[in-house]
């Protein structure tokens, strides 16, 4: 059940731990009688009093003790985040300190607020939809420019303003429909066919984008997963360690050292990426190995790009990696490493790799590192850095909608082309709607809400 939101709620919204400054959220038709009863004024004014949006400088009060000297902050309702009567109270950043403070307020008459209510309260208020409320969530959370670009347009109401729009489209053909029902001897379907096939076709056209969108969105939010795999000893974590720049896995002349996944976040030319070093792939009866090398191959498995490194004064180009997974999905990027420790001779790619990327490098040499990263944007980038600009579906969440959405609007468009009569396209067209309206959190399962909001962090 979502939480009502008629009590009053407080939380501390800044991070756990000790701070130069922590802040108290107060949100609800009680947030300014219960801030009165522990906070008072340098002026002596009271609250009531206090102009929107500026900070007064006073004290917090335990029984007339003073507690802390402290930067209060009045919001009245409709203009706060949750479009409620808001008050933050700015205090010293002590764990304990601010503990206290938070129990004052609480036995002043608040109620703990649970993960994500101040954001459920704006959305619940009409003042934010849902996909905003996500990317309140996503902005905290974000780990790259390219993640900031993307959340901040969602932020701003793009999503939200398209997904309108396709549904503008839809309910007026609906309307219509209903129409028909109502009056069948007007006959509006038959007179407006051309329309009506017109704004479904292009309501699926856009659909079809937008979901075609979602994969890139939600890679620029989590990340690409970049794996690097290939025969043992090869110099993965090497490289791994030199797109890093730091000695994050151990490197050693002994075949064999990886025996685990080892993964660790970066962001490559602003994308962000996981870069994921493998146990090395080779025969092995060692019970220990035969588990890492698995947990090597379900890595490639889900990459979004492999480095299939190779030694180039010890090649080995039997496809070991082809014969246990499907490559020829996933972007590959051959990387010949050792170049320092190889001669003048040409190197020759087996003809089965010719078609493949290829780029010879030494991870001992920064400045290959940096080639080796350019290599990795321009294969991951793709249309990424261009389509955050513009709206796109974020996660998966919106991305099911989004598809239930196209299998009903296709099914309106297929009742339309063969006659099926008013009351099947209806049908069609509501649920079209529905699924649209799940989105931007119209017509979204309460359950499904509760378990949006509870993956936000406390006072968000
Ligand atoms: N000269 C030179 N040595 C390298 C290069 N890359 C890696 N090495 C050396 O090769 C050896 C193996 O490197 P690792 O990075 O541990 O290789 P790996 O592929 O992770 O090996 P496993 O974890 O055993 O599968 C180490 O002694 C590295 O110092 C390189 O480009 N040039
Ligand atoms: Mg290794």
């Amino acid at each position: 059940m979502i939480s009502s939101h008629e009590d009053t709620i407080a939380g501390i919204a800044t991070a756990f731990g000790e701070a130069g400054v922590s802040i108290i959220r107060i949100s609800g038709d009680l947030a300014l009688p219960l801030a009165e009863k522990v906070f008072k004024a340098k002026s002596g004014d009271p609250l009531q009093q206090m102009r929107n949006r500026i900070l007064t400088y006073g004290w917090i009060e335990n029984e007339g003790h003073p507690l802390d000297e402290v930067l209060l902050c009045v919001m009245r309702k409709p203009h706060s985040f949750t479009a409620e009567d808001v008050v933050e109270i700015h205090c010293h950043g002590g764990v304990y300190l601010t503990q206290v403070i938070l129990n004052l307020v609480l036995n002043a008459g608040a109620r703990m607020a649970n993960p994500g209510e101040f954001t459920q309260r704006a959305f619940l208020n009409g003042r934010i939809d849902l996909t905003q409320a996500e990317a309140t969530n996503d902005l905290i959370q974000a780990k790259s420019l390219l993640e900031l670009d993307l959340v901040i347009n969602q932020l701003k109401g793009k999503l939200f303003r398209r997904i309108s729009a396709l549904k503008d489209q839809i309910t007026w053909v609906l309307a219509l429909v209903n129409a028909d029902i109502d009056f069948p001897e007007e006959d509006q379907i038959f007179a407006h066919r051309d329309l009506i096939d017109a704004k479904l076709t292009t309501a699926a056209s856009d659909l079809v984008t937008l979901i075609g969108s979602a994969d890139t969105g939600i890679k620029i939010r989590e990340g690409y997963k970049i794996v690097l795999t290939g025969k043992p000893n090869v110099g993965k974590s090497s490289i791994l360690n030199g797109l890093l720049e730091e000695s994050r896995a151990i490197v050693s002349q002994m075949p064999g050292t990886t025996r685990d996944t080892i993964e660790e976040s970066c962001t490559i030319g602003g994308i962000p990426a996981s870069l994921i070093d493998t146990a090395g792939i080779q025969p092995t009866t060692d019970a220990i190995e035969q588990e890492g090398i698995s947990r090597a191959l379900a890595a490639v498995e889900k990459a979004d790009l492999i480095l299939w490194v190779i030694d180039m004064i010890n090649p080995s180009f039997e496809n070991q990696l082809e014969n246990r997974v499907d490559l020829s999905a996933i972007p590959t990027i051959i990387v010949l490493n050792k170049k320092d420790l190889y001669g003048t001779d040409p190197f020759t790619v087996p003809e089965f790799l010719t078609d493949q990327k290829c780029i010879t490098i030494s991870a001992i040499l920064d400045k290959d590192m940096t080639r080796l990263r350019d290599e990795i944007y321009h294969q991951i980038s793709g249309q990424g850095q261009k389509m955050a600009e513009e709206t796109m579906l974020t996660n998966l969440r919106q991305k099911k909608s989004a598809e239930t959405a196209l299998i009903y609007l296709n099914n309106a468009k297929d009742s339309l082309d063969q006659g099926f009569g008013q009351e099947l396209l209806a049908v069609d067209l509501s649920q079209t709607l529905q699924a649209l309206g799940e989105i931007v959190g119209e017509t979204t399962p309460d359950e499904m809400l509760e378990q949006i909001f509870s993956e936000f962090c406390i006072g968000k």
